[in-house]
């Protein structure tokens, strides 16, 4: 049972159901009679200590809300009944948002116009977090883009092959180990520390339904310190595919050059960036695009125990995707530098 009556909604709830792609938290649609909310219990295996995940959350709303002009701009929390931001029992944690009403999520960019927006979406919640106290945060994930660490863990995993998928993988490990030598490229390039998202997904900002403009950023759970590069590389690994993430036909998977510029222009246009920062762009979308691989390979080869999976096998047609997309990227790696230095033209 969920704990919906916790929650201070307007009216009982008429129903709840399951709602949403995300792959980490359960995630609930509630329908009052005068209102929607999603409710959310908090995946404590990957988030240890939701007291402080909920802490960050918090601060971070307040902060938006106080320079959106629209109310849907960001994210509000429900309070329990008795005025704390979340709930436990004993079958978890739980917290509840409003729903953003009057607003689209999508998997898959419609065109370049949806993928551009997702860039001044999140290029935006950059810039409003510039000024937000960086100490305050809590690492919600410790070394979540700390891609030699994610190499670390991954080998260790290969080598304990625990569950005897290694020889089903070969040519993904293969793949992966080859590419190593790029790991730590951001990490120690000298980049200022900003406070970024570091989950910049599509289906993490939703677009008003009437103008198609960026509208909410959403899933905070991982605001943390980290390099402008991971955000815009996120989206662009995820966004800038002509696939979706677990399409297991890999001739269907390349990396839009159109989308790649489209996306560029628009998070260039909407947070200011360093020159070190911007030459470095290209090198997060490939890094993100095969740390994200590497994990999902990593969970594969442990039992799929992190990414929510809907199918066997399914986190090794995820990393596949990914690793085709880095091998596609370097094929066209002298366009994207040319691209990004250049603003997106
Ligand atoms: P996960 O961490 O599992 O990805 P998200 O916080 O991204 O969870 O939520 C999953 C999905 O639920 C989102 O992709 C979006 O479709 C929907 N969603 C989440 N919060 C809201 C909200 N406040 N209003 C409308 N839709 C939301
Ligand atoms: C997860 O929570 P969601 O589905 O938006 C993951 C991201 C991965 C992504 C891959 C906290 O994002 O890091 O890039 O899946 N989130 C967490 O699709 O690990
Ligand atoms: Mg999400």
């Amino acid at each position: 049972m969920l704990p919906i009556e916790q929650f201070a909604l307007k009216g009982a709830a008429q129903s709840c159901e399951r709602y949403g792609n995300g792959h980490i938290n359960e995630t609930y649609l509630v329908t009052c009679p005068s209102a929607r909310y999603i409710l959310q219990k908090i995946n404590t295996n990957v988030f240890k200590k939701p007291d402080e995940l909920m802490q960050n959350i918090a601060s971070v709303l307040r902060h938006q809300r106080s320079r959106v002009s629209d109310p849907r701009g960001c994210m509000a929390l429900v309070p329990t009944r008795d005025g704390a931001s979340w709930y436990q029992d004993e079958s978890g944690a739980y917290r509840c948002y409003d729903f953003v009403e009057g607003t689209i999520c999508l998997d898959r960019a419609e065109s370049e116009a949806d993928f551009a927006e997702s860039g001044a979406g999140f290029g935006a919640f950059q810039r409003m977090l510039a000024d937000f106290p960086a100490h305050t945060l809590h690492e919600t994930i410790p070394h979540f883009h700390d891609t030699p660490d994610r190499y670390r863990i991954f080998k260790e995993v290969v080598a304990a092959d625990a569950l005897g998928r290694v020889c089903e993988a070969h040519r993904e490990i293969d793949f992966a180990l080859a590419h190593e030598k790029d790991a730590a490229a951001l990490m120690e390039a000298g980049l200022p520390l900003r406070v970024t998202h570091n989950d910049t997904k599509l289906n993490n900002v939703l677009l008003d339904a009437q103008t198609r403009k960026a509208l909410c950023v959403i899933d905070l759970d991982t605001v943390m310190p980290g390099f402008a590069a991971n955000d815009f590389g996120d989206s662009i690994r995820f966004g800038a595919s002509t696939a979706a993430e677990d399409e297991t036909d890999l001739s269907k998977v390349t990396m839009s050059l159109d989308l790649y510029a489209a996306f560029t222009r628009a998070f260039l246009g909407a947070c200011s960036l360093t020159q070190p920062e911007i030459e470095l762009l290209p090198m997060g979308a490939k890094l993100m695009t095969l740390e994200c691989g590497v994990r999902f390979l990593t969970d594969y080869l442990q039992g799929d125990t992190y990414f929510r999976v809907h199918r066997p096998g399914h986190n090794l047609d995820r990393a596949r995707t990914q690793f085709k997309l880095v091998a596609d990227m370097e094929t066209k790696w002298a366009e994207m530098a040319r691209i990004t230095k250049n603003g997106g033209k």
